[in-house]
């Protein structure tokens, strides 16, 4: 791979059979042109952050190396979505068959009105933090904060890791 980059995707569902959904989706992922799969974090499982009204979500995350730019990875991640039955709709936070979120690209710092990377809310959520921290314990934001220390101020809560 000529100039690969390493990107971290959070994978989450609360709908329709989340296991195999995850299962699906990192499959999904280890075929998106130019990229590898190189990691998966085990299946979390917590109850959802926002509107109570919806079923636990079981989340993941994937470490890749691409050859691929953050915008066409974003395009990869979100058809991969819409196959997987993806609906958006108008509610924040509602439920959802699968959600992949970007949460790191290598060392960049990215804000358009695509894409904001470090992904915005990755850094408050134990969903997404306990299980980076299992496949990338050594890990530095671009911000110069290790992972570690964000991990030290977000409780790990109700987050379960399924057997
Ligand atoms: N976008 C900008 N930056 C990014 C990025 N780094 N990665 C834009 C992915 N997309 C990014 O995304 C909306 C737009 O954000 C995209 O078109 C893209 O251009 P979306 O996937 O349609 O919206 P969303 O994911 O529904 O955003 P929302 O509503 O903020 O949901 P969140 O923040 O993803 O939260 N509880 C638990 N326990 N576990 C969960 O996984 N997830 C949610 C959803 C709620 N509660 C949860 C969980
Ligand atoms: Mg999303």
């Amino acid at each position: 791979m000529e100039n690969p980059v390493c990107a971290y995707v959070g994978l989450g569902s609360n709908l329709q059979s989340p296991q195999q959904q995850l299962e699906q989706a990192l499959d999904a992922l280890a075929r998106i042109p130019g990229t590898r799969l190189l990691q998966a974090s085990s299946l979390y499982r917590s109850a959802p952050m926002g509107p109570q009204d919806q079923p636990d979500y079981l989340n993941a995350v994937a470490a890749l190396e691409t050859t691929l730019t953050p915008h066409e990875l974003l395009d990869q991640l979100q058809s991969i979505e819409t196959a997987q039955g993806r609906v958006r709709g108008a509610t924040r936070w509602g439920a959802r068959t699968l959600d992949l979120d970007l949460l790191l690209y290598g060392n960049e710092t990215i804000n358009n009105e695509r894409l904001v990377v470090p992904h915005p809310g990755m850094k408050e959520r134990s969903f997404v933090l306990y299980p980076l921290y299992e496949i990338a314990p050594g890990l530095l934001l671009p911000s110069g904060e290790t992972l570690a220390s964000l991990l030290d101020n977000c409780p790990r809560e109700g987050l379960k890791v399924l057997p």
